[in-house]
């Protein structure tokens, strides 16, 4: 039976990641930080139904003796680096913060990989983020990387440590470029998430309004449940790269938010207010990825259309909130 050690498992990717590799036979161990509540969060695990499956190990991305400690007691085949303070927007309000963790946190993981498990096969969650600036209409593994927030900053480290610890030490180690992925697991300050639950609260007449900053920005949104596929296809390569994980549909947030309000038969000009105080200090205006790379040595496709996921979350947000 394999062994994968998620980092990051209470998150939407680490739930939909642990579903999958349990489906596929794996022991599936996760590192799970401590609360003061001294409940442990595994609210989407739980949602999945897998959080009796897996095993949770307490650590932090910052505590190496910790993770060492961890890396020798469960000997993973596979190491999976989720991780990390991952809301853009917070990142410049807590630039040293998410520098420590989702850049010197992967340090930290990849120097208990190399010290504990040189053999495993790693996964980095790299991101669209790091295109920022953006210069190619299309971005591919080699486009040019110019981030635009100190999230994006700390990701191109972590990429880049990646890609230099499998040169420097032979690790099998890969990054996966991915682009937004959502899900009813999305924490709700994120944008799609925060859209779907608004419009479920005005649908049920809890709330009125939604706010939004930037509706003009464009993504390319697909599903957490897909994106975790190609995670676990990287790491079954005889050679570990770096790939671009996108569905090649950028939409604006206009148009995102519009799903949403027409599946329920609302006006969207009725509800939606514009608060420039939700706009960011530097945005990233487009983002649109190739992923050829990854459907022809991965064999991978995104299988979720933006309408089927808005509607999915729609629906989910309707159900929790009738409850
Ligand atoms: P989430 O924000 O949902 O999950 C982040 C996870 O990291 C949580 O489990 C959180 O734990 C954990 N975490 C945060 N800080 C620490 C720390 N110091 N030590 C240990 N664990 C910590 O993110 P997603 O699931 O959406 O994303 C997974 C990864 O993929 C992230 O690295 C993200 O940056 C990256 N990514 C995400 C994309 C997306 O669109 N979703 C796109 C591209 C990259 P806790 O529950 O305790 O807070
Ligand atoms: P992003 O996702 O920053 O792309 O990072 P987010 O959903 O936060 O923003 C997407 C776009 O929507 C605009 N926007 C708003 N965003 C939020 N959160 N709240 C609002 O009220 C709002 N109004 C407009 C934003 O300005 C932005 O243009 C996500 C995260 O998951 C990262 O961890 C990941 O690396 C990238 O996706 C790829």
């Amino acid at each position: 039976m394999k062994k994968a050690l998620i980092t990051g498992i209470t998150g939407q990717d680490g739930a939909y990641l642990s579903k999958l590799l349990l489906e596929k036979g794996y022991e599936v161990h996760g590192l799970v930080r401590r609360s003061s509540t001294s409940e442990v969060n595994d609210v989407r695990l739980r949602h999945l139904g897998v959080a009796d499956d897996v095993r949770l190990v307490d650590g932090d991305l910052l505590d190496l003796s910790g993770l060492i400690r961890t890396f020798r007691d469960v000997r993973p085949d596979e190491v999976y680096n989720l991780a990390a303070q991952s809301f853009v927007k917070s990142s410049w309000q807590q630039p040293i913060l998410t520098g420590q963790v989702t850049a010197i946190g992967v340090a930290n993981v990849l120097e208990a990989v190399r010290l504990e498990a040189p053999g495993a096969r790693f996964y980095q969650a790299s991101s669209s983020e790091m295109y920022g600036l953006i210069r190619e209409p299309l971005q591919s593994e080699t486009t040019p990387f110019y981030p635009r927030s100190p999230y994006a900053v700390a990701k191109l480290y972590g990429h880049w440590l990646t890609v230099n610890y499998r040169e420097s030490y032979g690790l099998h180690a890969s990054s996966g470029i991915l682009f937004n992925h959502e899900s009813p697991l999305r924490g709700v300050e994120f944008v799609t998430r925060k859209v779907t639950d608004a419009v479920a609260r005005i649908k049920l007449g809890l709330s009125k309004e939604l706010r939004l900053g930037n509706i003009d920005s464009k993504r390319d949104w697909g599903h957490s449940r897909d994106y975790v596929e190609a995670m676990w296809l990287m790491l079954q390569q005889d050679k570990p790269d770096d790939y671009v994980v996108a569905t090649g549909r950028t939409v604006t947030v206009r148009d995102m938010c519009a799903i949403a309000f027409k599946h329920v038969g609302l006006s969207m000009d009725e509800h939606l207010v514009i608060d420039p105080q939700l706009f960011r200090p530097a945005e990233v205006d487009v983002l649109l990825g190739d992923a050829s790379k990854a459907r022809r040595i991965l064999g991978w496709q995104a299988k979720t259309t933006l309408e089927d996921m808005i509607v999915e979350m729609v629906e989910a947000d309707l159900r929790r909130l009738a409850r």
